[in-house]
Parts: structure tokens; sequence; C-alpha cells
């Protein structure tokens, strides 16, 4: 990625209309292997930094009118835009709460056009994605739980901070077909491997990935890690989900509710244990 100008010089310079736009296209480029909808992450990036959220909406909504799924939006647009603001922050170009804004404003985004996706039908192959104790990054697993949902998962996302003992118990009790594990920063791979082992011996046969900034840094280290899908970017993650959705479709279970006639899904054997028993009492 290619940067022109100080943030003084270029980015701030212009509120974003049509034809600081224009101009802002210029500020972040580099080249896209696949082609793609990167011409967007310029002005993205110029929006979050006027804190514009109608300009941000804007661009997210382009992108998909484009044609590009929550995987391609995410990274040509949002990665590149926000890897910026990472590297301004750390130059001390960009106050704690600029970036914290950048963050809330694409998440807003993410969330907008997230409400307009069908969710997938019961019976859909289940995935968790976490990220582990002392991990704060969760915009991406925000991202790749929708990128999961458009390839007809249905996708559960813990958020950050999680600490290992919650993950594992929650997965032994709720038996996901996959789980995604996010990590931004290297210092959390060992409390991943640790916690990969344990998920493995509570839930055999679970495919268990890995993912996030950490590995877009350096993919050799989820050599680390006993994953089952090695490099995945969130392309190849979206490639992977939509290559295992069928072998990985789960059953589900249907019966008569109680005095009606109705076949309906009986409550997933996932409900927490003490409601599970609050319920069993009032049908008994
Ligand atoms: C926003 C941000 C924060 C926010 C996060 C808020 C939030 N709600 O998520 C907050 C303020 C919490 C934060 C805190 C810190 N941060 Co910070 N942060 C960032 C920033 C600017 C953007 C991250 C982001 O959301 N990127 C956009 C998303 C979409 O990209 P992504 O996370 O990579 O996710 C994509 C893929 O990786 C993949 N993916 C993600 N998860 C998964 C999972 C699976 C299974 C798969 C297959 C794929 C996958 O798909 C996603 C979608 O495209 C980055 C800059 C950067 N270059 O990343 C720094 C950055 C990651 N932070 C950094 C640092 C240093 C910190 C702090 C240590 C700062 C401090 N001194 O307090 C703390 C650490 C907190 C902690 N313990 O976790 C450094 C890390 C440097 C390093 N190499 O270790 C970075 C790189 C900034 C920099 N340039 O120095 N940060």
């Amino acid at each position: 990625m290619r940067v022109k100008g100080t943030a003084g010089e270029g980015i701030q310079a212009r509120p974003p209309g049509e034809e600081g736009l224009k101009d802002a296209a210029e500020i972040v480029s580099g080249p896209m292997p696949n082609g793609g909808f990167h011409e967007l992450s310029g002005p993205l990036l110029v929006a979050l930094l006027s804190g514009d959220e109608g300009q941000v909406r804007r661009l997210t909504c382009a992108a998909r009118e484009a044609g590009a799924d929550f995987a391609r939006l995410s990274r040509d647009v949002i990665e590149p835009a926000l890897d910026q603001i990472g590297e301004m922050w750390a130059k001390g170009e960009l106050s704690i709460a600029e970036e914290h804004l950048a963050t809330s404003l694409v998440s807003r985004a993410i969330g907008v056009l997230a409400a307009r996706l069908e969710l997938p039908p019961p019976g859909s192959p289940r995935i968790l994605f976490t990220c582990l104790a002392g991990e704060f990054h969760e915009l991406g697993l925000r991202i790749v739980t929708e990128v999961a949902h458009e390839c007809g998962w249905e996708a559960e996302n813990l958020g950050s901070n999680v600490p290992r003992e919650s993950v594992v118990r929650f997965i032994a009790q709720r038996s996901p077909q996959a789980v995604g594990i996010s990590l931004s920063l290297a210092g959390h791979l060992v409390e991943a491997a640790k916690t990969i082992e344990q998920i493995r011996r509570v839930c055999p046969g679970i495919r268990v990935l890995a993912g996030g900034r950490v590995f877009r840094d350096d993919p050799s280290l989820l050599g680390v890690l006993d994953v089952d899908a090695t490099n995945l970017d969130v392309v190849a993650l979206r490639d992977w989900l939509r290559e295992n959705r069928e072998s990985a479709a789960r059953p589900w279970k249907t019966e008569r509710a109680p005095g009606k006639g109705a076949s309906v899904p009986s409550p997933p054997e996932a409900l927490p244990e003490s409601f599970r028993k609050r319920l069993g009492r009032r049908e008994s």
C-alpha cells in the first residue's frame, strides 16, 4: 500500500464531497492481484478520518452494489483503510479516539449491510467465531461472521476477550461443526494452541480454523497451530465455507409441539443446562 502525503497535507484538508473523493481515491493505492474494489479504500479512509458516517455507508453500499460480497468488501476496501489507520496511530498521527471512531464507523456500516442478509435456514452447518482471552480486536471477527452467513452457515460470534474455559465449555455444549479463532497479536498464539487442544478433546471431529491480522502479517505462523486449513485470508475462508457447507450440514430434529398439531423445531440441545432443567420441570 502506498500513501501519498501526510495526514495534515492530504487527508484532513478537504471534506469528502465529490471532488475530494476523486482525489482521495489516490491516497491509498497499490497492486491488487485479482482486480477488486480497492479503489474505494482511499475514499473510505478519508470518510473514516472525517468521521463522515453517511459517506462510510455510501461507500460500503456502493461496493456491495458493484458486486462485492462481504469477503471482497473486507479484503479490498476495509482492511487497507484500517491498516492505514493503524499505521497512522502507530506513528502518533492519529489519536486513540480517532482510531476508535474509525473502527466503530466500520462496525456500524457492516451492521447496516448485515441486516439485509437473509439468515441461513435451520439445519445449516454452524460455525462459532471467537477471540481468546486478552484479544480485543473483534472487528475482523464481526466481518467473518457475516461472510459465513453469506455462505449459508449459521454463525455465532462470541466477540473479544473470551476466557478459554468458557470457549471450551460452550463448544462442548453446542457441538458446532467448526470453530474459527481470530488473533491479531502474536502473543496470543500459545493461548490459541492450548485452546485448540482442549476444543479437540471435548468435540472430536470439529473443524478448527484460525485467522486474523497476525496471520496476514506472517501466514507461516499458522503452522504452529493444529488447524484444518492453512493460509486463510477472508476470501480463502469464504471459499472454504462454500466448499465444506454440504459435508458439514447437520440434521435438524423436529417434534410435535405439546397440544398442537404443528411440527416445530425442538429446543436445541444447545440450550444452557440450567434453562433446559427449568423447561423440563414445566413440561412434566
Ligand atoms: C482497531 C484496532 C484496535 C482496536 C480494536 C477494536 C475492535 N473493536 O476490534 C483496539 C483499540 C481495541 C486496539 C487495541 C490494541 N491494538 Co490495535 N489495531 C486496530 C487496527 C487499527 C485495526 C484492526 C482491524 O479491525 N482491522 C480490520 C479487520 C477487518 O482486519 P483483520 O482484523 O485482520 O480481520 C480480517 C482478516 O484478518 C480475517 N480474519 C479475522 N479473523 C479471522 C478468523 C478466521 C478463522 C479467519 C479464517 C480469518 C479471520 O478476516 C477479517 C476480515 O477481513 C489495527 C491495524 C491493522 N493494521 O490491523 C491495529 C493493530 C492490530 N493494533 C495494534 C496494537 C499494538 C494494539 C494494542 C497493543 C495497542 C495498545 N498499546 O494498547 C492494543 C492491544 C489490545 C489487545 N490486547 O487486543 C498493532 C499490532 C502490532 C503487532 N504486530 O502486534 C496494529 C497492527 C496497529 C499497528 N500498526 O501497530 N486496536
